[in-house]
């Protein structure tokens, strides 16, 4: 499998990139530091994702970023993608990972400590603990897990996680401090000004909160 590192998980959505296409946000993002990209784009027809998803493994192949396709199993099977994220209500984990072959990154979203036990008899390659805080970005989460939920999965799990939802500058070490491997975020990259800018410093913060651990 392509090695991975879950610091500064960027996940995508062009609804809120402020007008820039998500080519120039994405690259600007990598330059600054992120290590794993998700393309999630839900208004999206089937030919313009896989569009899009060939465009971010063209845009990641230089820099050695990994490109994980969200929830679309026939988009990531279809631009052989580094890997697919799926959550709780997707397609099951097996299937999964059958289609796609154990050289790929799985990563599956939990959102409770009962989806966690049952993410510890599964081989995903991580967990994505989801939502940490609330968060505008996305609409149908679950309750926040906040902080103490982010320490008892981590605790629980025998997984490498990122911690997603309400995720920017003024938490992050946070997150890192709970027990995660890394942050995910949306809107505090994808809306940035400067998304290079904001990129290295989170992946700053994520670096320097690991070294304290
Ligand atoms: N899954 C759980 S919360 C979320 C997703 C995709 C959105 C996180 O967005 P933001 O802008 O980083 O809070
Ligand atoms: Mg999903």
């Amino acid at each position: 499998m392509l090695p991975f590192d879950l610091s500064l998980y960027l996940v995508t959505d062009r609804s809120l990139s402020l007008g820039r296409t998500l080519s120039e946000v994405v690259e600007a993002a990598v330059k600054g530091g992120v290590t794993m990209v998700q393309l999630r784009e839900k208004d999206c027809s089937g030919k313009e994702f896989y569009e899009l998803a060939m465009l971010m493994k063209t845009l990641l192949k230089p820099y050695k970023v990994p490109l994980i396709i969200n929830d679309r199993l026939d988009i990531a099977l279809a631009c052989d993608a580094d890997g697919l994220h799926i959550g709780q209500d997707d397609i099951p984990y097996p299937i999964v990972r059958k289609l796609m072959g154990k050289d790929k990154i799985i990563g599956l979203s939990v959102e409770n400590i009962e989806d966690t036990i049952e993410a510890n008899n599964l081989d995903v390659d991580y967990i994505g603990i989801s939502p940490v805080f609330s968060t505008l970005t996305k609409t149908d989460t679950a309750s926040a897990l906040g902080l103490d939920g982010v320490k008892e999965i981590t605790r629980i799990s025998k997984h490498p996680s990122v911690g997603i939802g309400g995720i920017n500058q003024s938490n992050a070490k946070d997150i890192i401090h709970a027990g995660a491997d890394g942050i995910s975020v949306v809107s505090a990259i994808m809306s940035a000004n400067d998304p290079s800018l904001a990129a290295s410093e989170l992946r700053k913060i994520v670096n320097e909160s690991k070294n304290k651990k």
